[in-house]
């Protein structure tokens, strides 16, 4: 509980036996319920999970995305925080997160990774590509987002009922953020956080997700045929 609101940790994990091991130690003694999405990892992230007190909830296929959603159908918490198994995102800033989320009275809170303060974090393809992501959808969806592609969030587990989450793959990530801006009802904040180097192994495939995010975005802007 913080201030008032139960809170649910979210984690979503391909194969992170070791940053999930460093991210469940430090998660603060606040968090009511910590979930792990294991999407059949072939390592011990499981049974890590597990043995660290995390509720571990097995998803067969595959997906970001997908695993995201299986999540949140078992969240009790009044907010739900979001983050990599891979030590990427800092889990110690969890408090500075909630008090933004309180003091700029949002409802969804996205955390930027930029600027990058450690230069070992994120290559300069990287860079590159979340610059370009992160315009793309800023003009489409006429809102400035420093950083669409983030993983960390925080946000009311209320507002998920009027979202269409769609997508199974890595753009779960914006289009989340994509479903928060559209409401006016939700108010959207950003704020910027530390962002380090992974530990094990990079599940992303810049080129391939990089682009399948871009006409993700496109797509999403078109409108829908009516049923
Ligand atoms: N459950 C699940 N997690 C995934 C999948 N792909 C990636 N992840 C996890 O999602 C997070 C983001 O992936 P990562 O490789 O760190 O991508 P990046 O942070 O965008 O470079 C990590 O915790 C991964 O273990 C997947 O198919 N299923
Ligand atoms: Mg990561």
């Amino acid at each position: 509980m913080y201030k008032g609101d139960t809170i649910t940790v979210i984690i979503p994990c391909l194969n992170e036996e070791q940053g999930i091991e460093r991210v469940l130690r430090n998660m603060p003694d606040f968090v009511d319920q910590v979930i792990v999405v294991d999407n059949a990892s072939t390592d011990r992230t499981s049974h890590v999970a597990a043995s660290l007190g995390a509720q571990v909830i097995r998803e067969d296929v595959r997906g970001y995305g997908r695993s995201y959603k299986r999540g949140f159908g078992d969240a009790t918490g009044d907010l739900i925080v979001t983050l990599d198994g891979d030590h990427s995102y800092p889990v110690d800033a969890l408090s500075y997160l909630l008090e933004a989320f309180r003091h700029f009275e949002v409802d969804f809170l996205n955390a930027s990774r930029f600027p990058v303060r450690d230069r070992q974090a994120m290559s300069l393809k990287h860079h590159f590509g979340n610059l370009m992501l992160s315009i793309a959808m800023s003009v489409l969806y006429f809102r400035w987002v420093r950083d669409s592609q983030s993983g960390m969030w925080v946000f009311r587990r209320s507002i998920l009922k009027d979202m269409q989450l769609e997508s199974d793959g890595m753009s779960f990530s914006e289009e989340i953020k994509i479903e928060a801006l559209k409401n006016p009802r939700v108010r959207f904040g950003e704020i910027s956080i530390m962002y380090t180097s992974r530990i094990g192994e990079k599940k992303l495939n810049p080129w391939r997700d990089g682009f399948a995010n871009l006409l993700f975005l496109i797509k999403k802007r078109l409108p829908r045929p009516k049923p």
